[in-house]
């Protein structure tokens, strides 16, 4: 039974995990930085252990250290939260070695998955729809030339080792292709140490939908529903609701089994997210799978009323998932807002500063995770999001309004935040009708 849990992560995600321990009588061990050694997670857990300097590389992407800690404050297990390792098959498989149970898949089904060329064989096999494109990685510029005109252009060129939009770009035709492929795989080569591409048809005016999957090590698999994320800019996204707005029952029902498929296929346990393209014409592809908890699991949460990282802690426990397929109900309506320390007018440039004035707004269908406290300091070496402002309604329109009386109430000075433009996204008439697709922001962009 697992007794102590090690979070390998920071922030607000660190201090949901401590909550989430708490409530399961789990002590909880926090490894923190340099630049972190005042924050709540350090302050709130059982216990914390400094893993070295500020920059993420010299401490929170210190497999050896972390290990080291893991194995000092006696864990059963580590909890990687979202970003730094929580992704990476070297460190599920350490984890293993070392007798720490890795709280998400095996190193085996992460580094399937990660590999988004293999997932797309993976998934073919398994019937699961994806969006036409080369069968396998293409080898050359050459060879992906030829197939590029089978496919048909507009042609989206992507990173295996990618994900997130990462090592992406569009060829519209073949005149552009060739210093398309070419600088996609310069960029996966400088982020992944891999080059490797494979092809697309690009799907122009489509959402963003993903669905939450659980997965116990008894082979069951259950799906939580579908988030919309499509309202991004350059690969982050903003705003996210659950459930997505003029999905039917039925799209629910056949979307959400078709996750349960992938899943199944994959050998997955742990919780996932599959993500997929809900194209105008009402076809959905698979795009690929994230094997973590994500940012915007909270809003699934507020829907389901299902604790995503309890059900984490529990099936890594080797239990089974506390809820079949029929228990899983989706009720009301539920967004969240990234609030970001970023520059709105110059790029969205991410601003680090400390934090001088803060009121958090909340209230009945409110829900704040953020590990801010006035007078905290925003370091420049991680991720600049700050809070994630969750509002739940009976209807959308009620936890948009709720959502709008939240940004309203929300104070932070001592950095610029992403708060007013987040409200000018939520209050044009596109949004208000729902359904927006991914180039809303693109669309919105000189207005905020
Ligand atoms: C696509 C696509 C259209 N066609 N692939 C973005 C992140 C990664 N998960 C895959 N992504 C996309 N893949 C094909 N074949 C559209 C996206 C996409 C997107 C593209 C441009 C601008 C914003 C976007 C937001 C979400 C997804």
């Amino acid at each position: 039974m697992i007794k102590k849990i090690l979070i390998a992560n920071r922030g607000e995600i660190a201090l949901r995990i401590i909550r989430a321990l708490r409530e399961l009588g789990i002590a909880s061990v926090v490894v923190y930085s340099e630049a972190d050694r005042e924050t709540l997670p350090v302050m709130l857990a059982d216990e914390a252990i400094c893993i070295g300097a500020a920059p993420a590389k010299e401490s929170y992407l210190r497999m050896d250290r972390i290990l080291s800690a893991a194995i000092a404050s006696g864990a059963d297990a580590i909890h990687p939260g979202f970003g730094f390792l929580s992704e990476n098959s070297r460190f599920s498989s350490l984890c293993s070695k070392c007798g720490l149970i890795f709280i998400g898949p095996s190193a085996e089904v992460i580094a399937k998955l990660g590999d988004k060329a293999a997932a797309r064989e993976c998934m073919k096999q398994a019937g699961v729809p994806i969006i036409p494109g080369s069968d396998g990685a293409v080898m050359d510029v050459r060879e992906g030339l030829a197939k590029a005109e089978a496919i048909g252009y507009p042609v989206m060129i992507k990173a295996s080792a990618g994900g997130g939009g990462k090592g992406m770009r569009i060829a519209y035709g073949p005149e552009d292709f060739a210093a398309n492929y070419e600088s996609a795989a310069a960029e996966a080569e400088k982020a992944f140490g891999n080059g490797e591409l494979y092809l697309e048809k690009y799907l122009s005016s489509a959402r963003h939908i993903e669905v939450q999957i659980l997965g116990d090590t008894f082979g069951q698999v259950i799906h939580l529903g579908e988030r919309d994320c499509s309202v991004q800019r350059r690969h982050q996204k903003l705003i996210e609701e659950a459930p997505a707005f003029g999905i039917s029952e039925e799209m629910r029902e056949a979307m959400g089994s078709c996750a349960v498929r992938a899943a199944k296929a994959a050998g997955y346990t742990g919780a996932g997210t599959v993500e997929f393209l809900l194209a105008p014409d009402g076809q959905y592809y698979f795009m690929e799978m994230n094997t973590r908890i994500q940012v915007e699991h909270g809003i699934t949460e507020l829907v389901t009323g299902v604790d995503l990282i309890q059900e984490q802690i529990r099936i890594a426990d080797g239990r089974p998932l506390s809820k079949r397929q029929e228990e899983i109900r989706i009720a009301g309506h539920a967004f969240e807002c990234r609030i970001n320390a970023e520059d709105v007018k110059n790029g969205f440039r991410p601003v680090p500063g400390v934090i001088e004035e803060l009121h958090l707004p909340g209230g009945n269908g409110v829900r704040i995770d953020t590990a801010l406290y006035p007078g905290c300091r925003i370091s420049p070496y991680y991720d600049s999001m700050l809070a994630k402002i969750m509002t739940w309604g009976e209807t959308r329109e009620a936890a948009r309004m709720r959502m709008l009386g939240a940004l309203d109430e929300l104070v932070i000075e001592g950095v610029p935040t992403t708060a007013e433009a987040l409200g000018a996204l939520m209050t044009t008439e596109e949004f208000i009708r729902g359904g927006v697709d991914t180039g809303y922001v693109d669309r919105s962009e000189n207005s905020l």
